[in-house]
């Protein structure tokens, strides 16, 4: 069954948080893989990812079908495109952009989350963007046991246990290797836009539209190239990180 027979498709993601209409970038590739195969879909905003099947957000329903994990998405979005994201990449391709796909997501990612919640200057945002909705009560107690939480899977991750300098320029190799990735083509794999710009824009406009700014915010701020390339791939495409104003 192609698309057009399809029912209309339910992408759950979090509400606008620190300046960014989906705080999550993972969401955000999703928003922009539905725009870019012209698939129609609905945002359905959520607070709480557990409401997803593994506790994390994105997931979608899809002909009362859920699916979650952008990846999983994106295979099952291929499909119903017939080949509409993966079809025309070569094998080369592929693996260059599975393997960028890993650097922003298990590693660049969890730089970020460190600098929101890590970051005891930073953490009052997170406080508000993500707890205020708690009754008073409430609050001071579930973000203090949320943030023991993340700080064990940082530990346990790897990234948490090195000094704010090391974790700097970490993520400095990891933004530089994407410079190097787009110094021939004007996208990260290939001479022509695919699925996994939306992957690496999407990530990247988390960093550069995060409000207030992060010192990972600063950092790719060492990368003007890195903000030009997200901000051009957003707008071919419409669909921006950045909330409306
Ligand atoms: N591998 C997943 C990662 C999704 C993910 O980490 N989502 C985060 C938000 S950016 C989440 O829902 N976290 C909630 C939690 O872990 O409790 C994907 O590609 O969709």
């Amino acid at each position: 069954m192609g698309w057009e027979e399809h029912s209309i498709i339910s992408l759950y993601t979090f509400p606008p948080t620190f300046g960014l209409r989906n705080v999550s970038p993972f969401c955000l590739r999703i928003e922009m893989a539905l725009k870019y195969l012209g698939i129609p879909f609905e945002v359905v905003l959520e607070h709480n990812p557990a409401k997803g099947p593994k506790n994390k957000l994105p997931f979608i329903k899809s002909n009362h079908e859920i699916i979650d994990d952008s990846e999983l998405i994106y295979l099952h979005l291929d499909q119903l495109s017939n080949g509409g994201l993966y079809g025309e990449l070569s094998h080369t391709e592929l693996g260059v952009g599975c393997a960028f796909t890993r650097l922003i997501d298990d590693h660049l990612y969890w730089l970020i989350v460190a600098s929101r919640w890590l970051d005891d200057t930073w953490f009052p945002n997170v406080y508000d963007g993500f707890f205020a909705s708690f009754p008073p009560i409430l609050r001071n107690l579930i973000s203090t046991l949320a943030r023991r939480q993340m700080r064990k899977t940082l530990d346990l991750q790897g990234l948490g246990r090195h000094t704010l300098d090391q974790q700097k320029d970490f993520a400095r190799r990891d933004l530089g290797a994407l410079v190097h990735a787009l110094s021939d083509s004007q996208y990260i794999v290939g001479n022509k836009m695919s699925v996994f710009d939306f992957s690496v824009s999407s990530m990247l406009s988390g960093l550069f539209d995060n409000r207030p700014g992060t010192w990972m915010t600063t950092i790719a701020e060492e990368f003007p190239e890195l903000q030009y390339y997200a901000e051009r791939i957003q707008s071919e495409v419409g669909v921006y990180g950045r909330a409306q104003p």
